[in-house]
């Protein structure tokens, strides 16, 4: 018998509350079955089994509250673990002989692909009849419309028949492999341990009794499976696959060694951190290529990059990978505008600030923030949590010798288009100057980029993570539009917004740009309400 308790649960994590018991006396449980679902202060989370085997009893009920170390339930022990290491001595293998092979064939199934989706092009079959597989090993390489995919395997044990093959479709739900689990790979081994093998045939016998990730040692007469796959619950694992981690790299903080969400992310940002390192890391996970020898194809020379520089190449490269995102573009009708910020400019009163679209932005932006929260807002993807701000700091997008630097002018809705406009040529000139301080850099809830005092008509520009979105604008520039007959000449400003599409829907995007240009077009309506 063996029981299985509530793991450590993270730091000053005590106890949780049971959600849901996933499974009952009588079932079959497998190690990385989830077997509870249970609640903590900081998350939703689903308790895989270490332990595999027949439950005997289930000590736990719905709506409970259980504690770090205790029982949860108890098995009784029918086939080898996975995760541990069997070893056979030859009594044990005859002793199997003489009993009836009880070996579980099971079926594995192309799963859901996504919404939409019926069938994939099956690309590559990554193992074949013979070998041994574990559970999230990767088993086929698919194609859909969408993207090419590893399918992760839901079964393990020995593979003994294939139904799909390269360059044919297959179709969800279809059965792509059978496996026969553990207790016949025993009787195989058993077998091999009979023929007493010569140290060469040891060798081979390491090689054919367990493939794929899986390996295998003998130990004098008894052999012994190892399987190395690092232990983590398949919810951590999905989470690695998908910002491109190896798994078997994350060193694992929990009992034995076991990896958790929090290993995945830690790891995640020291692979970042060290990203400008040589060590052939950068972002999250990928590998760079390394750079061919540029002086064979002429002079070259090599500079350090700035702190700056180094920062933004790090910052960008993260709100690339891991923001997903989409650029909305459309055209202001400044002509009006253009008019209004000439006038205002040569009032006496306000001290010589000449305004430029670029104000007349900044006041727009900060009360379209207020009327879609979504855009002053940070995705919390740990917690599956949205962070809706109170306040409204908009940054502004500032190009110096030394790189792009982004002060953030603070509580902007709460400041006139003047105010906001010396506030901006004070913090620009405090950084083309190196002479902005870390607070004027921080706390951010939306950046403008505007280019267009240099020209361009349309750019993509990178989400300043954690924000949600920024807007891009170009050069203002005469165009033809088609008005009551006739073709007129008119101010136009393209813009371009890019959004985080986790959070912010292309409806929602087109609306915001829409809000956006309309009070650009309407300025006396915008600025006396
Ligand atoms: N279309 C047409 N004219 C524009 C314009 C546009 N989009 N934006 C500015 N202008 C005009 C201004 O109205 C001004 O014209 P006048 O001299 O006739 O009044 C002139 O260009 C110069 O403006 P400016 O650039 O000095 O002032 P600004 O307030 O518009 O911009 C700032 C301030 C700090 C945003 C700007 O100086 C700057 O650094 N822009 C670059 C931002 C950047 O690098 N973004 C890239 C980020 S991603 O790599």
């Amino acid at each position: 018998m063996k029981e299985f308790i509530l793991p450590e649960l993270g730091e000053n994590i005590e106890s949780a509350s049971i959600l849901k018991v996933l499974v009952a006396p009588g079932d079959m449980l497998e190690v990385e079955q989830a077997v509870l679902e249970i609640e903590t202060d900081k998350a939703t989370i689903e308790v895989p089994s270490t332990v595999s085997g027949k439950i005997k009893d289930v000590f736990v009920k719905d709506g409970g509250k259980i504690k770090v170390g205790q029982v949860i339930l108890r098995v009784e022990e029918i086939e080898a673990q996975p995760e541990a290491k069997t070893i056979l001595t030859k009594t044990e293998a005859t002793k199997m002989d003489n009993q009836t092979p009880s070996s579980t064939v099971t079926e594995f199934k192309l799963p859901e692909l996504g919404e939409n989706i019926e069938s994939a092009n099956v690309l590559k079959l990554l193992v074949s009849v013979g070998d041994v597989i574990q559970k999230e090993q990767g088993v086929l390489e698919i194609e859909t419309d969408k993207a090419t995919i590893e399918v992760p395997s839901t079964v393990q044990g020995k593979v003994v028949e294939l139904f799909v093959k390269e360059g044919t479709k297959a179709k969800v739900g279809q059965v792509v492999l059978r496996v026969e689990t553990s207790i016949q790979q025993a009787t195989e081994m058993k077998t091999k341990v009979e023929t007493a093998p010569t140290a060469q045939e040891k060798k081979e016998e390491t090689i054919e009794i367990v493939r794929g990730s899986a390996t295998a040692v003998i130990i004098d007469n008894q052999p012994s499976i190892t399987l190395h796959s690092a232990p983590a619950a398949p919810s951590v694992r999905r989470l690695a696959r998908e910002i491109g981690i190896d798994i078997n790299q994350v060193p694992g903080s929990g009992p034995d060694g076991r990896i958790r969400m929090t290993d995945v992310k830690a790891y995640s940002k020291k692979l970042n951190e060290s990203s400008s390192s040589v060590s052939g890391q950068v972002g999250i996970g990928f590998k760079t290529e390394s750079l061919p020898d540029f002086s064979k194809f002429g002079e070259v020379e090599r500079k350090a990059m700035s702190n700056i520089r180094s920062k933004t190449a790090d910052h960008l490269s993260y709100a690339w990978a891991t923001i997903p995102h989409v650029t909305q573009f459309d055209k202001a009708d400044i002509t009006d505008l253009e008019k209004v910020r000439k006038g205002l400019s040569s009032l006496p009163e306000q001290d010589g600030i000449k305004l430029t679209v670029t104000s007349f932005l900044l006041k727009i932006v900060s009360s379209a923030v207020k009327e879609f929260p979504q855009f002053n807002a940070s995705v919390d993807i740990e917690k599956k949590e949205i962070v809706y701000k109170k306040y409204t700091n908009i940054g502004v997008a500032v190009d110096t010798e030394n790189g792009l630097i982004v002060p953030v002018v603070k509580n902007a809705d709460q400041k006139n288009i003047f105010q906001l406009t010396k506030e901006m040529n004070e913090l620009a000139e405090k950084a083309r100057k190196r002479k902005i301080g870390l607070d004027d850099l921080q706390g951010g809830c939306f950046t403008i980029s505007n280019l267009g005092g240099i020209g361009g008509t349309y750019f993509t520009p990178i989400v300043n993570s954690p924000e949600v979105a920024i807007i891009g604008v170009s050069r203002g520039s005469f165009e033809p539009v088609y008005k009551d007959g006739h073709f007129i000449p008119r101010l136009m400003l393209p813009l371009s917004l890019s959004y985080d599409h986790r959070l912010i829907d292309g409806a929602d995007a087109i609306r915001f740009l829409r809000w956006i240009i309309a009070a650009l077009e309407n300025p006396y309506k915008f600025l006396v309400q």
